[in-house]
């Protein structure tokens, strides 16, 4: 299969790489996309180099599948001039994701929602995709009403240049290109991806939107406060979720131990929860901390945790490409 990687030079193209590689996708053929300035860069690809293509010649070479992560608006550019020669996109900025035409998809939840009409498909956001793989079978046996989630995001979430100021910052010297308005390093941001006019950053209303159209269900009630803290790799969730109806929670552990994609870490007395540092590299979403709300009925607490990198970003992006080939949807 001929394959584009838009977007090969940045942190989730290199983990993209990384996952086609480890999952034996069938590439025969990489088209590493990147922007000008990367022009004349090579990147690895299973022990080969390959030299950085532009977009027109990865457009000309009619790749089967392009894998987006170069931010919204390149993809709002680009991805219809792939879809346009019959390629299939995957695209995981927030360019597409609330398009009523476009699927939004997790594929151990919604793949069954892909078409062959679908040319340009969705890749949910990070924080939200942990977040609704842990819950989609509770909700399923309980029927959320309201999630009340605050987040806890690594600054690779945010790219290069937030490692960057990160690990210069604790290297004691003032950052020479910082993301962020403040110092990262020993503080925390109550504050990621844009301010909203209703007061919410983007990325808690992306929380919000991009959970019910995945789990399909409008009714479900969520408000979010997403946080960066000077964490590198795996964001980590704070989660307080009301439920319809009543659950016990060894009804609970079953369930979560039984949903595909999820860890349940849990042995309080053994210190044992999810932390971002064993979530590193890894594609499951780790779950623990998990206990009644004793100040109201129904309502459970959780912790957990992922690699914003993996199941958050490549992980999920690949895994959409190879349903789509197992539903006969992607085809060389
Ligand atoms: C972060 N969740 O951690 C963001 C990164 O909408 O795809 C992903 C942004 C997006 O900063």
């Amino acid at each position: 299969m001929k394959v584009a990687v838009v977007g090969a030079t940045g942190l989730v193209g290199g983990e993209m790489l990384k996952v086609l590689a480890e999952r034996n996708f069938p590439v025969t053929e990489l088209l590493p996309v990147a922007s000008e300035r990367s022009m004349g860069q090579e990147i690895e690809y299973q022990g080969k180099k390959y030299q950085i293509v532009s977009m027109d010649d990865a457009i000309a070479a009619r790749p089967d599948v392009a894998i987006f992560s170069a931010g919204g608006g390149v993809s709002k550019e680009q991805a219809p001039r792939f879809a346009e020669v019959g390629t299939v996109v995957i695209d995981n900025s927030s360019a597409w994701r609330m398009d009523p035409t476009k699927k939004l998809v997790v594929p151990e939840i919604n793949a069954k929602q892909l078409t062959p009409e679908d040319k340009i498909i969705a890749n949910p956001n990070c924080s939200t995709i942990q977040m609704v793989l842990a819950l989609h079978k509770l909700h399923e046996a309980f029927q959320i009403k309201r999630i009340v989630v605050s987040t806890y995001q690594s600054v690779t979430g945010t790219g290069k240049k937030a490692v960057d100021q990160l690990l210069e910052e604790r290297a004691g010297q003032p950052a020479s290109n910082p993301a962020y308005p403040h110092r990262i390093d020993l503080n925390v941001l109550p504050h990621i991806d844009v301010f909203e006019a209703n007061g919410y950053t983007k990325e808690e209303m992306k929380m919000v939107n991009e959970t019910k159209k995945i789990l399909s269900d409008d009714s479900i009630q969520v408000t979010a406060t997403a946080v960066r803290i000077p964490v590198m790799g795996g964001h980590s969730e704070a989660l307080n979720v009301e439920f319809a109806r009543d659950f016990a929670l060894e009804e609970v552990y079953r369930i979560l131990r039984a949903t595909e994609g999820v860890e349940v870490v849990d042995e309080i007395a053994k210190n044992s929860y999810p932390m971002p540092k064993d979530a590193h590299g890894k594609d499951a979403v780790l779950v623990g901390r998990i206990r009644r709300d004793e100040s109201q009925p129904r309502t459970l607490n959780l912790w957990v945790v992922a690699d914003n990198l993996r199941k958050g970003a490549a992980t999920n992006a690949v895994q959409i490409a190879e349903h789509m080939i197992k539903l006969g949807l992607l085809k060389a």
